[in-house]
């Protein structure tokens, strides 16, 4: 399946990896890259040299293309903005914030952009600084959010700008990805399936998580002090959403979730932690490895596209 976005990036298929914070370290970066689509290293709030580190693995396991996933309120972001050239990382994408600032030393290091954007207004201005393509990310999607559907979002930001949109938010099968396509998109960033990938680091607890869930059980926290982050309900978010509730100051919340992300996907602490994942969490029902999802995603898009 060739689209402006497999041109683009150099890959075989459209599909993109989320760049999850813990999750998207290098062994599931790799993978995601040798099984034909475009792996990312999630820098997240990791330390800059840390990124480095994780950046120099891929490149000793795959001479596909990858990139990074810089998460903009990262009070690091600067430094792993220029590691990234430093490296030579050709394809970043960018989450949480509008990357303007750094649009200009990347493109002048040749890198190719693509933000991840909730809004069509972002989507545009992206386009006017110069970004390569945009994802457009609907509120299905786990972790830090926005306000519009992938359904409504997708095909606004298709109708608004002329550069490729990939689709994200609830797409964790060919159906999806078919979806995508008939909205317009010309491929799809997945976060919450390749959580349960064979190379994916992420605890054993987490990944159970993941599988064991419904269609409802995720919520949707934050949203009082316009953070939004979505995850699977536990101890954590029921505790987090009564202190909400409640009215909370800011403080006391940052202060509950502090380190509880790495508490889930690291220890397995999938009671007291955080644990990131999308609406679509409800459909995802084994680990493989990323050449099997993407296989079978893609066997399945094509056999609905072509029928
Ligand atoms: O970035 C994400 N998802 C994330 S980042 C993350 S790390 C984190 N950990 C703990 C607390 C908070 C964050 C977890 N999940 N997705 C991409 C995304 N970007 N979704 C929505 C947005 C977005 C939202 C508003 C992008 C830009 C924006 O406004 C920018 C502006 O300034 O106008």
């Amino acid at each position: 399946m060739n689209t402006r976005v497999t041109g683009l990036l150099g890959i075989k298929y459209p599909i993109i990896q989320g760049g999850m914070a813990w999750v998207a370290e290098y062994h599931l970066a790799a993978a995601v890259s040798e099984a034909g689509g475009l792996g990312l290293i999630g820098a997240a709030s990791a330390p800059p040299e840390v990124v480095r580190e994780q950046i120099q693995k891929v490149k000793e396991l795959t001479d596909k293309p990858f990139g990074v996933n810089v998460m903009l309120m990262n009070p690091n972001a600067e430094e792993v903005a220029k590691i990234v050239v430093e490296e030579d990382v050709k394809v970043v994408t960018t989450g949480a914030g509008n990357p303007a600032k750094y649009m200009e030393l990347w493109k002048r290091a040749g890198v190719k952009v693509i933000p991840v954007v909730a809004s069509v207004a972002l989507a545009r201005l992206m386009e006017r600084s110069g970004a390569d393509a945009v994802v457009a990310e609907g509120m299905e999607a786990g972790g830090h959010i926005g306000a519009a559907t992938t359904m409504t979002l997708v095909p606004q930001v298709v109708d608004a700008v002329g550069i490729p949109v990939i689709a994200a938010g609830g797409i964790a099968d060919g159906r999806g990805v078919a979806a995508a396509m008939m909205l317009g998109a010309e491929g799809v960033q997945m976060g919450t399936r390749f959580c349960v990938a064979a190379e994916a680091i992420t605890h054993a607890n987490y990944k159970e998580k993941i599988i064991k869930a419904k269609d409802i059980d995720s919520e949707v926290t934050g949203m009082s002090h316009g953070h939004p982050i979505r995850q699977l309900r536990n101890r954590m978010t029921r505790e987090y959403l009564k202190l909400e509730k409640e009215g909370a100051p800011f403080e006391e919340l940052e202060q509950l979730t502090l380190g509880s992300l790495r508490k889930a996907v690291m220890e397995g602490d999938v009671v007291n932690g955080t644990v990131m994942a999308g609406q679509i969490a409800g459909m995802i029902t084994k680990e493989q490895t990323c050449e099997e999802m993407i296989k079978e995603i893609m066997d399945g898009a094509e056999k609905l596209l072509h029928r």
